[in-house]
C-alpha cells in the first residue's frame, strides 16, 4: 500500500507545538534549554512515544526516535530542531521534526516495514541564540565539538549548557553520534525570499554558506555627555555604532552573497547622559565563498581596531562560531530533485543562507535538505509564514525520500 501523508495532522501538530512558548503575534520563544524548551521537548517526546518509536537521549540532549526496520542497519534519518530564537516563528526547525513524525505515522498506516530503521531527531541548541555556537547538538553528534566544551558554554547570566541540560532533565546517557545514520534529510522552510519571489514550491538545497560570529568588547571611559569635550572622549558607543555601519557598507561593496549583521549590541551604562565606557556587540558575517568570508572578517577586524584606536579605546574579540561553507552530497541532492519532479514540482537548486543541523550531519553521512517557501522571506520573526499547501508538499517529498532511502 502506498503511504499517504496526513497533512491536516501535521498542521494541527505545528499549531499545538507553537502553543508552547507562544508570544504575541503568533510566534514562539523557546530558547535552548529554557523551561519552554523543556516543555516543547516533553511534548515532542510524548508524540514520539505515541508513534511507538524507541527513544534515545544523548549526553548533549539530542533526541532520536527510531522506528525498527526489517534489518538492524544504520537508519535513514530525518529531523531538525525545536529550539527557537526569542522572536521565533512556528515553522523554523519544528516543521522538519514534526514532518518526520508524520512520515512514521504514514508508514504505520500503510503497514510498511522498511529495510532500514527510520529515525526522527531533534538536535539541541540549533539556534545559538542563548549559547554559542549554533548547531551545537548536531556539531557534538558529528564529533566537531567535545562534550566538555559544549557543557562549558555559558549564557549572558553565566548559566552553563551542562547545568541547564541537567536542570531540564535532558542530559542523557547515550554517547552523541555513537550510531551514525545511513543518510540524513532535513526538511526546512527557506527563511529567505527566493522560492517565494520565483513562485516555486520546492528547493533542492546544494550547500550552506559559511558562518562567522565574533563578539567584540570595546572599553572606553564613561563621562558626562554635556561637559566632556570631544577631544577628551573615549566613547565605546561610537566605536560600536561605526562598526555596525561598516559591516553593512562592506557587504554592499563586496556584493555577491556577502551579508553582515550586528544584531546584538549592549552599551554600558546605557544612559542618555553618559558617554558609554563599554560596548559589547556581535558581528555575524556570511558568504558562500570561504575566501571572501575570510576577507570580510579581516576587513571588519581591521576597521574595528582602527576605529577603537582613533577613539583611544581598547578592544578584544572572541569567536563565538565559525563554520566553512558545506556542500551536501550531490547524489542525495539529485534524489531530492528527482523526488520533487516525480511529484510534479519544479525544484530549484539553491544554497542555504541559514545554518542547519544538516550541515553538521554531512560530516558523518550523506546529507541534503528540502526547502519550502517562506512568505516574503521572513523568518526569526513572529510573522514567519509558509502556506499550508507548501508545508504538505514538502512533507510528501520527505515521505517519498525516506521510503526510498530506507529501502537501499
Ligand atoms: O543562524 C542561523 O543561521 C541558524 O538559525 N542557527
Ligand atoms: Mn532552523
Ligand atoms: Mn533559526
Amino acid at each position: 500500500m502506498t503511504p499517504a501523508l496526513d497533512g491536516a495532522h501535521l498542521l494541527a501538530r505545528l499549531d499545538a507545538l507553537a502553543e508552547i512558548g507562544a508570544i504575541e503575534g503568533g510566534g514562539c520563544a523557546r530558547l535552548a534549554l529554557s523551561d519552554a524548551d523543556r516543555a516543547g521537548r516533553d511534548l515532542v517526546v510524548g508524540w514520539m512515544r505515541e508513534a511507538g518509536l524507541a527513544i534515545e537521549i544523548d549526553a548533549i540532549g539530542n533526541v532520536v526516535g527510531t522506528r525498527a526496520g526489517r534489518e538492524d542497519l544504520p537508519a535513514a534519518m530525518t529531523g531538525s530542531h525545536i529550539d527557537t530564537v526569542r522572536t521565533g516563528g512556528r515553522y523554523d526547525g519544528n516543521y522538519g521534526v514534526l514532518a518526520g513524525l508524520e512520515v512514521v505515522r504514514a508508514l504505520d498506516r500503510a503497514g510498511i516495514r522498511t529495510r532500514r530503521p527510520v529515525a526522527v531527531a531533534f538536535f539541541t541548541n540549533e539556534e545559538g541564540a542563548r549559547f554559542q555556537p549554533d548547531m551545537m547538538g548536531s556539531l557534538v553528534f558529528a564529533g566537531g565539538l567535545s562534550l566538555d566544551d559544549a557543557f562549558a558554554a555559558t549564557d549572558r547570566d553565566g548559566l552553563s549548557v551542562g547545568a541547564e541540560l541537567a536542570r531540564i532533565g535532558y542530559r542523557g546517557r547515550a554517547a552523541p553520534g555513537a550510531r551514525k545514520p545511513h543518510a540524513f534529510i532535513e526538511l526546512h522552510i527557506e527563511q529567505g525570499p527566493i522560492l517565494d519571489e520565483e513562485r516555486l514550491r520546492i528547493g533542492a538545497v546544494e550547500s550552506v554558506q559559511g558562518i562567522s560570529w565574533t563578539e567584540y568588547t570595546v572599553l572606553g571611559t564613561s563621562n558626562h555627555a554635556g561637559t566632556t569635550p570631544l577631544r577628551l572622549r573615549r566613547d565605546a558607543g561610537l566605536v560600536a555604532a561605526e562598526a555596525a555601519a561598516f559591516v553593512r557598507r562592506l557587504a554592499r561593496e563586496m556584493g555577491g552573497d556577502q551579508v553582515g549583521t550586528v544584531g546584538r549590541l549592549e552599551l554600558h551604562p546605557n544612559l542618555i547622559n553618559v558617554v558609554a565606557n563599554r560596548a559589547v556587540f556581535c558581528v555575524d558575517l556570511r558568504n558562500t565563498d570561504e575566501a571572501k568570508l575570510r576577507h570580510a572578517e579581516a576587513e571588519v577586524s581591521a576597521f574595528i581596531a582602527r576605529t577603537a584606536a582613533a577613539e583611544r579605546c581598547d578592544v578584544t574579540a572572541r569567536t563565538l562560531a565559525r563554520f566553512e561553507p558545506v556542500i551536501f552530497d550531490p547524489a542525495l541532492v539529485a534524489r531530492v530533485e528527482a523526488t520533487a519532479l516525480a511529484r510534479g514540482h519544479r525544484p530549484r537548486r539553491m544554497p542555504s543562507g541559514a545554518g542547519h543541523d544538516a550541515q553538521m550531519m554531512q560530516r558523518v553521512c550523506p546529507s541534503a535538505m528540502i526547502f519550502v517557501p517562506s512568505v516574503a522571506g521572513l523568518s526569526h520573526n513572529v510573522k514567519e509564514h509558509t502556506e499550508a499547501a507548501d508545508l504538505v508538499a514538502g512533507a510528501e517529498i520527505l515521505l517519498d525520500l525516506m521510503l526510498e532511502l530506507a529501502e537501499i
